[in-house]
């Protein structure tokens, strides 16, 4: 594992880079984490290992203001991650060992990786959103978000649950976000895996997502919820099994 800092426009992205053979070339995984969350995270961990087991070298990093990373936690926003995520790109796909490229997140790490997945569609040979959270912006324009309300129309300076703040920023961007057409400018290939008792992110938006794409599986997890707790060895298997398919 070699641990190392990616640079955003002078925000430091914290990374971690795990190969199962470093003699030999081949395809790279981005992995990122969700809202409030980080790259050691259980299910993150669970899917980084599932990839290595497959033979694919993952890159694990933590957006602005999550983790390791620079910035604060309230002043994130999605437009924030989306040029994060671009600067990963660019850096992954300049590694000189890195044959073939994939993106995966989860949740909102998830929507990042269909947006993403649209703008750099000739980077990817196959994008994985996990329980992706991809009503965010919808919720957003609908004054909604993690269940806490808002007046839609005139943006608060702030949203906070009892454990986190964003700036009223957060929501100005999201609402600026069309996660569909995100869907169908990608035609390349999209596994999404997703709990069918997920409480944050519901299951129907999976569906949705996976009859929307040109080229989508849907994998449900059956009684699992949005970090499918109790169901990691379930989660790995399907992502195992993805990537020795794509390697036939
Ligand atoms: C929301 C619904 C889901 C939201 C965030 C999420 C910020 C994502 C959660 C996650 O990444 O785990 O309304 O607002």
């Amino acid at each position: 594992m070699k641990e190392f800092y990616i640079n955003s426009d002078g925000i430091r992205l914290h990374a971690k880079l795990d190969r199962p053979d470093d003699t030999v070339k081949g395809a790279l995984c981005i992995l990122v984490h969700g809202f409030t969350g980080h790259m050691e995270e259980d299910h993150i961990v669970a899917a980084q290992k599932a990839m290595n087991e497959a033979g694919i070298s993952v890159l694990r990093v933590e957006m602005y203001g999550h983790g390791k990373s620079d910035g604060e936690f309230r002043d994130h926003t999605l437009y924030k991650w989306v040029t994060n995520a671009l600067a990963v790109v660019e850096y992954a796909r300049n590694l000189d060992f890195v044959t073939e490229l994939y993106m995966c997140g989860h949740s909102q790490g998830g929507l990042l990786t269909m947006l993403i997945g649209a703008m750099c569609a000739d980077d990817f040979k196959a994008i994985l959103p996990l329980s992706p959270a991809w009503m965010i912006p919808e919720d957003a324009r609908n004054g909604i978000m993690l269940g806490n309300k808002f007046d839609k129309e005139h943006i608060p300076e702030k949203v906070a649950s009892e454990s986190w703040e964003v700036s009223g920023d957060y929501i100005r961007t999201a609402q600026t976000i069309h996660a569909e057409d995100s869907i169908a400018r990608y035609k390349g290939k999209v596994l999404i895996v997703h709990g069918d008792e997920d409480t944050v992110v519901p299951f129907s938006y999976a569906e949705k997502a996976a009859k929307l794409y040109n080229d989508a599986e849907l994998v449900p997890i059956y009684g699992t919820d949005h970090g499918f707790i109790g169901h990691l060895d379930e989660l790995a298997e399907i992502i195992t099994s993805f990537f020795k398919k794509e390697a036939l």
